[in-house]
């Protein structure tokens, strides 16, 4: 049998983007375990082992820009977890200073202070259809390969199951210091935003963050917070808007202590 033939398979496709993540998956294991056990011990019942297998076979011997919501569907069901009426945030292009805050409100929880969020944080992922391993090398880049890759529809069905779990008054961080302060086309945007349910989401209050230092540009009265408004009539949810708000610009000035705004 000329098993070298039997064995030869097409190289992996080279994409534009950075490839897997090194040790992936003893990185998410590792990270589900220290999660469900030291985080947030109520959920030590969950078997790390099996959402372990269910992420990466949600990727593997697959086209990585074919990606679909369906692909997550188990590890979904596998991770389920509720997040308490009142304590959802949400962030957009202000990822440090939302999750800064989470860190000392440990009752409010962004999408990564939950299980999956915490897994997958920081890591790329992509396997190829015609292998059984992930692909090292390269995965597919947003912008120059496809949008239906492995981790944009990750944080697309992630972010939409947080959005739809949301109860009570939800809230958002966003940054004043760029021109698109809400930007239709990010994840809060484009998937969070049109999943709330009305029925149990009272109140939308964003809080509009303005860097230390930088030029103030954007505010609670700009064109673009005013669309974020005109969506959340449009959809039954009440919007109200706080510019620097006080308890997130502290940290702010923690960070930069001697500012004169502090
Ligand atoms: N959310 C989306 N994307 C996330 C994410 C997350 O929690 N966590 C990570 N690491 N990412 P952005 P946005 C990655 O433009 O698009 C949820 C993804 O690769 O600053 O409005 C979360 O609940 C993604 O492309 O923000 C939050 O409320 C960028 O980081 C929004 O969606 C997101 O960068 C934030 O998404």
């Amino acid at each position: 049998v000329p098993v070298g033939i039997l064995m030869w398979r097409p190289p992996p496709k080279q994409w534009k983007g950075e490839g897997t993540t090194a040790h992936l998956y003893e990185i998410l294991l590792g990270r589900c375990y220290t999660y469900t056990q030291i985080v947030r011990p109520e959920l030590g019942h969950k078997d790390c082992q099996k959402i372990g297998k269910a992420f990466t076979k949600a990727f593997l011997m697959k086209d990585p820009c074919s990606s679909t919501e369906q692909d997550y569907q188990l590890l979904m069901e596998l991770t389920d977890e509720a997040v308490p009426c009142d304590k959802t945030l949400f962030w957009s292009k202000s990822s440090e200073l939302a999750h800064d805050y989470t860190r000392v409100r440990r009752d409010m929880f962004t999408l990564e202070d939950t299980l999956l969020g915490y897994m997958a944080d920081g890591l790329k992922w992509c396997g190829d259809p015609g292998s059984s391993e992930m692909n090292y090398h390269s995965c597919p880049d947003w912008r120059e390969d496809c949008s239906n890759n492995p981790f944009s529809v990750f944080w697309n069905t992630v972010s939409k199951r947080f959005a739809e779990d949301a109860c009570g008054v939800v809230h958002v961080v966003l940054n004043g210091s760029i021109s698109n302060t809400f930007d239709e086309r990010s994840t809060f945007g484009r998937v969070e935003v049109f999943n709330l349910h009305p029925e149990k989401v009272n109140r939308l209050e964003a809080w509009v963050m303005h860097d230390i230092g930088s030029v103030h540009s954007d505010s609670c009265s700009s064109s673009s917070v005013n669309d974020l408004k005109q969506i959340l009539k449009r959809r039954n949810i009440t919007f109200s808007c706080q510019n620097n708000y006080g308890p997130i610009r502290l940290l702010q000035c923690v960070k930069n202590p001697g500012d004169s705004s502090c």
